[in-house]
């Protein structure tokens, strides 16, 4: 049964691609066997795109970016995929719908697949189907993938950790801007974009770039052997969208002559095993019933201070473990 799908997906059927993402985002254990059995067949498929993260606060205009890029690379003869990641949706619900409506052009792009992912309870929950959903649009021939993220912190430590490149957009001004340097978001750019350089706030972009120009040589590059860049665009009017995959370009080059961008990848794979390693064996913990009878009496006992949480863990590990 899996057979098949798997060759359609190299083949590019895009309803394959979305089918094979709705097993791998599927929280029933056989579309779990199958999801595993599916990505091992199409592993050999994988690894030939630039996997690029987009983060930024909400309304900066990601969407709008995203959209003028792809159609622009679509138009340079690539096949471009987007994985849309929004931990806020759960909450706010229909964010990710607007976001979709917004890639207009793109959304129905031939040369394009769109696909914004339901919000799990968890952030763990979404990014974890995240990674697969990249590998599987790999897989269908996509050579640039981008995942989109808002910027609450955790989940850009998450895209970071499965992307090649990580672009952040800003808009223009100091003041509130400056706070991506507080929560630590800047040091994870390979490229700062300050997006809106268009009309009245066009100077005030610039002056925005300058001062990150200044703020980022002081800082810890997230990759070894690339300087972050910092430029301006406009999503809106389609300026600076080709300098800004210019330096992706750039970036890509620089890194795959030094054999930095294979050992990024072959690290995020190593710390990716031990993720999926430790989730899989916390759930199975949870679900155990000796576990699951024990944990509220040992919660209430650590709350209350009572017990140290470190003889707690103990205890529900031994539980586990003896099976009783
Ligand atoms: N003036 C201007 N507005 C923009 C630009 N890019 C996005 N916007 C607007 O900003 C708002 C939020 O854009 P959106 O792409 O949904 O932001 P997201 O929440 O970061 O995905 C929309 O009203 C866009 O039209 C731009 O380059 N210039
Ligand atoms: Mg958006």
């Amino acid at each position: 049964m899996i057979q098949p799908l798997a060759q359609q997906i190299i083949e590019g059927d895009r309803r394959a691609l979305a089918k094979a993402i709705t097993l791998v985002e599927s929280t029933r254990a056989d579309h779990g066997e199958q999801a595993v059995q599916l990505l091992a067949e199409l592993m050999p498929h994988t690894g030939k795109s630039i996997r690029i993260g987009v983060s930024g606060a909400p309304g900066v205009g990601k969407s709008t970016f995203i959209e003028s890029l792809g159609n622009y690379l679509t138009g340079q003869g690539h096949q471009v995929a987007v994985l849309a990641v929004d931990p806020t949706s759960a909450v706010s619900g229909g964010s990710i719908l607007g976001d979709k409506t917004r890639m207009e052009a793109l959304s129905v792009n031939p040369k394009a697949f769109v696909r914004p992912s339901p919000a799990g309870t968890t952030l763990g929950g979404v990014t974890r189907r995240t990674r697969e959903s990249l590998l599987l649009c790999e897989a269908a021939g996509y050579d640039v993938i981008i995942v989109e993220t808002v910027g609450v912190g955790q989940s850009e430590t998450a895209v970071s950790d499965m992307t090649d490149m990580f672009l952040l957009l800003l808009s223009p001004g100091g003041g509130d801007d400056l706070q991506g340097i507080k929560r630590g978001i800047m040091e994870l750019a390979d490229l700062v974009l300050v997006n809106k350089a268009d009309g009245d706030q066009a100077s005030i972009a610039n002056q925005t770039v300058s001062d990150y120009r200044g703020a980022l040589q002081f800082m810890q590059a997230r990759t070894p052997g690339w300087t972050p860049k910092v430029n301006s665009c406009s999503a809106l009017e389609g300026q600076g969208i080709a300098q800004a995959w210019a330096v992706v370009e750039d970036f890509r080059a620089v890194l795959t002559e030094s054999g930095e961008l294979e050992g990024l990848r072959a690290r995020q794979a190593k710390a990716w095993m031990w993720a999926e390693t430790a989730a899989e064996l916390l759930a199975d913990l949870r679900n155990h019933p000796a576990v699951s009878s024990l944990v509220p009496e040992l919660e209430a006992a650590v709350l209350a201070g009572e017990l140290p949480a470190i003889v707690a863990a103990q205890r529900l590990i031994e539980t586990y473990k003896t099976g009783q």
